[in-house]
């Protein structure tokens, strides 16, 4: 077997592990036992104390906490607490693996946020059974949250989570005072496009203009939707006016560049977008639906002047 083979085989052994483990003890024993015990199967890493764990918790985003109740720095509990505070890490399981065996530390554990509560000296079967269960619940969790926040035909996010989003960015602009833009996306005569092409290439069409506007989110931050029909949406936090035409016009020549066929668009014989371009400032006391109001009306202003065109 040669070098790139071993490899190979070393990178779908890597493939196969079955999620992220963050194993916080202050007692190198315990340590090198649960990191032994939990290798072959799982990745994981360590820390030795709570400012450590929070700190390798943000940086490796585990699927699941194994956390000791005595530390040098702070207690289990109050680390559990921090972490739940921790929008990022609120949502990640945490067990308790502890000496700690009376019945109130276990309930002040479980009360905490814990999912589960283990005695030391661990018992290696038992120790690994529970964290299946709730890696599997994770595992679940996680998917039926993508799909509450996912367009089903387009993959972009859905109304919902635009909504939220907004919400939160909007809440986020009276704190901050960095602008927040907004574009909005309706396609051309798609009506008419339906009516030539039928439902199932209204639906492909739907996707590649999808795909045209998430390749051109730059930051983590942007977010795409379909917020209807065939309207779609961006929210792109700390983006002034002049940014966020520039990302407009970069998806209308997008769109121009694959040429979907429209022989009834009475625009170019090919499938165009209108665009409502909107920035917001903190001085702008508003609420998501007069927003959406007002980028709408951008967006019909580019429909009466002509379509496949921007308005801000
Ligand atoms: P305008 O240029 O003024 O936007 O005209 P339009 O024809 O695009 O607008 P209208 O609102 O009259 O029609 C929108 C069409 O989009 C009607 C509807 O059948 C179609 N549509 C909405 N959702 C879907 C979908 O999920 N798949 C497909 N294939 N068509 C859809
Ligand atoms: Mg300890
Ligand atoms: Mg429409
Ligand atoms: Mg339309």
């Amino acid at each position: 077997m040669n070098n790139s083979q071993v490899e190979s085989m070393t990178d779908a052994a890597a493939e196969l592990k079955k999620g992220t483990i963050l194993v916080v003890d202050d007692e190198e024993i315990y340590l090198q036992l649960l990191s032994a015990m939990l290798g072959d199967d799982y990745h994981v890493y360590i820390a030795d104390n709570g400012r450590a764990a929070i700190e390798t918790a943000l940086a490796c985003k585990p699927d699941l906490i194994l956390l000791d109740m005595v530390l040098p720095d702070m207690d289990g509990i109050h680390i559990c607490t921090e972490l739940k505070n921790i929008p990022e890490l609120a949502e990640t399981p945490v067990i308790f693996v502890t000496s700690m065996v009376d019945a109130r530390s276990e309930v002040s554990g479980l009360q905490t946020g814990a999912v589960d509560y283990v005695s030391k000296p661990i018992k290696k079967d038992v120790l690994k059974a529970r964290i299946e269960v709730q890696l599997a619940l994770k595992h679940n969790r996680d998917r039926l949250l993508r799909m509450a926040s996912t367009d089903g035909l387009t993959g972009l996010s859905n109304r919902v989570s635009f909504d939220d989003k907004l919400d939160k960015e909007i809440m986020r602009l009276s704190r901050v005072h960095l602008p927040l833009s907004l574009i909005t996306m309706d396609v051309d005569y798609f009506k008419q496009f339906n009516d030539t092409y039928g439902h199932v290439a209204g639906d492909d069409c739907l996707r590649l203009v999808s795909a045209a506007v998430s390749a051109n989110m730059n930051r983590l931050s942007d977010l795409a939707a379909r917020i209807g029909g065939e309207e779609f949406a961006c929210i792109l936090p700390q983006v002034a006016l002049s940014g966020a035409v520039a990302v407009a016009e970069r998806i209308r020549q997008e769109i121009h560049r694959l040429r979907i066929p429209h022989e009834k668009s009475q625009v170019a014989p090919f499938v165009t977008l209108s665009f409502g371009v909107l920035s917001l400032t903190c001085n702008f006391n508003c609420q998501r639906q007069a927003i959406l109001e007002q980028a709408d009306e951008q967006l019909y202003k580019s429909k009466r002047e002509g379509r496949d065109r921007i308005s801000s």
